[in-house]
């Protein structure tokens, strides 16, 4: 089999990659290792920012997205009992549209099979060849037969333990790492969302975060430490634990039931530089990891996408290396500024075990001026609505 573009991973990055260079007219094979009811089945980011909406858009696949997707025009903080609105629309002009990654995923799955795109679900052994010459190719294993997909380029889309970062030398890429000291209890549930907007609650106990899907879903999370087991938590216990690390007025508010889903993810910052090799480019979170406090995983990966259509669209209509040179600058460029709001954002939300009293404290501060000064709120709100894509 040849293609243009050969996309490792069928997550939203390969999945939106694929769709922008079709509406181009570039033909792209997209490879996977997982089902596409496994792909569908992982519940992860929850708020796209409005570039993000708008390369949907362009893709072809925002309809659904258009009716269904919640407009956010601010976010609330709670912090010694007290909630306090940040009004991203007021002081920035921008929104956020409240829409799962499970909803982008299906919809961007449907709108390629509607239009007949070769995607290889449950390959085996995937690996990547010949990115530093002449003949890139991936090889894959299904069915019982070894198989190759020749290309111009590889596109890595395959996650934070994909195969693509792992296939260039070490002596060639950079690696930036930050690990913190706990992780996220995270629960689906059939239930209304206890505000309109989401609430992120700093608490002597740990953060809490009131998150939703729909006006009928809520997706709730607990700052967990990183022995916790998701065993360990009833839903019972789970809700107890939510209302105590929310104001009074919001915990009496909390509609609870049975989850749909329960699980624990790791908090960490990463950053692999640069992100080409020959003809191997790495998008999304198979070239960065950010927490989620800040709800920038899946908009990077759309905006890493975004600069890499265009650089390949470039590349074959113009024939100018221009965009897909810049590549690796453009998105990095972004993808600092985002770790760097998801890492200050993590640190001024959660119980840290080895600051103490002085740094609960300074959080405590910090949280005061934000919420009292404008210039403060208006950093925290252009940074969650989205910095712009140059
Ligand atoms: P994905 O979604 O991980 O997709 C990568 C795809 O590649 C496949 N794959 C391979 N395919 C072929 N060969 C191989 N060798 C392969 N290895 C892997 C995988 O099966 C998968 O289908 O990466 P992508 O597309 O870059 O998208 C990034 C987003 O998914 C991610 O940034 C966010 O979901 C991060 N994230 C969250 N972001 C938020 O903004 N808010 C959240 O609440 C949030 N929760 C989360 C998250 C990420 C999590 N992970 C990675 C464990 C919760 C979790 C648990
Ligand atoms: C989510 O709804 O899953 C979500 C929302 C905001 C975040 C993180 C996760 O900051």
């Amino acid at each position: 089999m040849r293609t243009q573009v050969a996309i490792v991973g069928a997550g939203p990055a390969g999945l939106l990659l694929g769709a922008l260079l079709h509406q181009a007219g570039i033909d792209a094979v997209i490879i996977e290792q997982r089902s596409a009811e496994y792909v569908l089945g992982r519940i992860r980011a929850g708020v796209l920012e409005q570039t993000t909406v708008a390369l949907l858009e362009q893709a072809g696949v925002a309809e659904r997205l258009r009716r269904e997707g919640l407009p956010h025009d601010g976010t609330e903080l709670a912090f010694d009992g007290q909630l306090h609105r940040i009004d991203f629309f007021g002081l920035t002009g921008r929104r956020v549209t409240v829409y799962g990654q499970t909803e982008v995923t299906q919809d961007l799955m449907q709108a390629r099979a509607a239009a007949g795109l070769t995607t290889v679900y449950e390959a085996e052994n995937v690996s990547v060849h010949g990115f530093d010459g002449a003949a890139p190719h991936v090889r894959y294993h299904q069915a019982g037969r070894d198989l190759e997909l020749a290309c111009d380029f590889i596109a890595g889309c395959d996650g934070y333990h994909g195969v693509s970062r792992a296939s260039v030398p070490a002596c060639a890429i950079a690696i930036f790492e930050k690990v913190y000291p706990f992780g996220w209890l995270g629960i689906l549930a059939d239930v209304p969302p206890v505000r309109h907007e989401l609430v992120y609650a700093n608490h002597e106990r740990g953060f809490a975060l009131c998150s939703q899907r729909s006006r009928t879903r809520s997706r709730y999370y607990l700052q967990t430490s990183l022995t916790d087991k998701v065993e360990n938590w009833s839903d019972a216990a789970f809700w107890d634990e939510l209302r105590l690390r929310l104001p009074a007025e919001v915990a009496q508010q909390v509609t609870t039931g049975a989850s749909i889903e329960k699980s624990i993810a790791p908090l960490r910052s990463f950053v692999a530089e640069p992100m080409r090799f020959g003809t191997l480019f790495l998008a999304g979170d198979a070239a960065h990891i950010v927490p989620p406090t800040g709800a920038k995983g899946l908009n990077l990966a759309a905006s890493d996408v975004g600069y890499l259509s265009q650089g390949l669209i470039e590349h074959y209509r113009d024939k100018s290396p221009a965009g897909i040179d810049a590549y690796s600058q453009r998105c990095l460029a972004r993808i600092w500024k985002a770790e760097r709001f998801s890492w200050w954002f993590t640190s001024l939300m959660h119980k840290f075990p080895e600051t103490g009293a002085f740094g609960q404290k300074m959080q405590h501060a910090e949280l005061e001026y934000l919420v009292g000064s404008k210039a403060a709120s208006t950093a925290l709100a252009e940074n969650y609505v989205g910095l712009p894509i140059r």
